[in-house]
């Protein structure tokens, strides 16, 4: 069974972040998602989600390509979860191209391009109009 990771925010669910897990999941068998917990995504990202981990969990958990759903809570866990997980394929949107090579000893690295036109932070401008 092939085993894809990817890792993200995944507020405000849109169709870019749905064609992105719909194209790792076609990378094999077993989709893992890590999703950023409300922690990480303030103290490291800078981001406050309007969803929290818990809605966004089961938001995503209810996607047909999302097998599991992990915590991301640092930024330093991907290598040990792609060991404990045994994935074959690391799966990021282009917009991290290039940031998670130092993976490739340990897994296959794919980047894959973002969807144009859409993104949370859209979203949200669009809205406060
Ligand atoms: N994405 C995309 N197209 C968009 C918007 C997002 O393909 N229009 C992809 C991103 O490239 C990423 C995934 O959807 O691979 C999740 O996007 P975010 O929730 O914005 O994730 P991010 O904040 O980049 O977190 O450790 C890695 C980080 O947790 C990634």
């Amino acid at each position: 069974m092939k085993k894809v990771i990817t890792y993200g925010t995944f507020d405000l669910l849109h169709y870019g972040h749905i064609n992105l897990l719909r194209r790792a999941k076609e990378l094999g068998d077993y989709l893992i998602v890590a999703l950023s917990t409300d922690e990480f995504n303030w103290n490291e990202k800078q981001k406050k989600c309007y969803f929290t981990y818990e809605e966004r969990k089961k938001l995503l958990e209810a996607i047909r390509y999302v097998d599991l759903v992990i915590p991301e809570e640092n930024w330093e866990q991907k290598r040990s979860d792609v060991k404990e997980f045994r994935v074959d394929t690391f799966v990021m949107g282009d917009d991290w191209e290039g940031k998670f090579d130092f993976l490739k000893d340990i897994c296959e690295v794919v980047y894959l391009p973002r969807t144009p036109d859409i993104s949370t932070t859209q979203i949200k401008t669009d809205l406060g109009k």
